[in-house]
């Protein structure tokens, strides 16, 4: 293959600990109210759930992601941002973090760059593409904890890697894609598969 290999990674569930970030600061928040843990998470959308579990806990669990810091103080997941590193010094590929913002735009995009520059520095802020629809950005592979990522492209060009996380774990044949378990699976076997 003489063409460069390009590696979409998403950052919320596949970098940074969106689920355990929420977790966290929804109970310190509420602390009289019910949660669901992370063994008991299922689907992507966490408002979804929770507003299954009590219709007005919806709104108190957007209330946490839309809050000043939230997005800043994601911790990082295990060996993500070692990986991306790795991947972006090696010969002919190309790394991109691929997220969407959510709409209410106050302080999301400004602390999803603050992140990326604190855990990779200035100049990977040259690799972050925002956008609310993935499908329209080309790639080889898109690592992504989402299981299904729609958009006005009904063929996107990358192959969707699907990230294990605790809304996805359960799912099964009705999910197509090839995953990886966390960031000690073999990522590198994946890129390789690509280069042929
Ligand atoms: O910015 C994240 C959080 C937000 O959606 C974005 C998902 O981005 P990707 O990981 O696909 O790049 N988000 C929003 C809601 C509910 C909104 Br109402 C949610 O339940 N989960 C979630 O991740």
């Amino acid at each position: 293959r003489r063409k460069r290999l390009r590696v979409l990674v998403d950052m919320d569930g596949v970098l940074a600990d969106f689920e355990g970030g929420f977790l966290r600061k929804y109970r310190d928040r509420y602390p009289d109210e019910p949660y669901i843990p992370l063994e008991a998470r299922r689907g992507f959308w966490v408002s979804a759930q929770y507003s299954q579990l009590r219709s007005d806990l919806c709104e108190k669990a957007i209330s946490i992601w839309e809050s000043k810091d939230f997005f800043s103080e994601l911790e990082p997941l295990p060996g993500g941002v070692e990986a991306v590193k790795e991947m972006a010094k090696m010969d002919n590929t190309d790394v991109f973090i691929c997220t969407s913002p959510i709409k209410h735009y106050e302080h999301c995009p400004r602390e999803k760059y603050a992140w990326v520059e604190k855990h990779f520095g200035h100049d990977f802020l040259e690799q972050v593409i925002l956008t609310r629809d993935k499908t329209v950005v080309s790639g080889d592979v898109l690592i992504d904890d989402k299981p299904d990522i729609l958009g006005v492209e009904p063929k996107p060009s990358w192959e969707h890697i699907l990230f294990t996380a605790c809304h996805n774990k359960h799912l099964g044949n009705d999910c197509p894609h090839r995953r990886l378990l966390s960031w000690d699976d073999d990522w590198r076997a994946v890129l390789d598969s690509k280069r042929k």
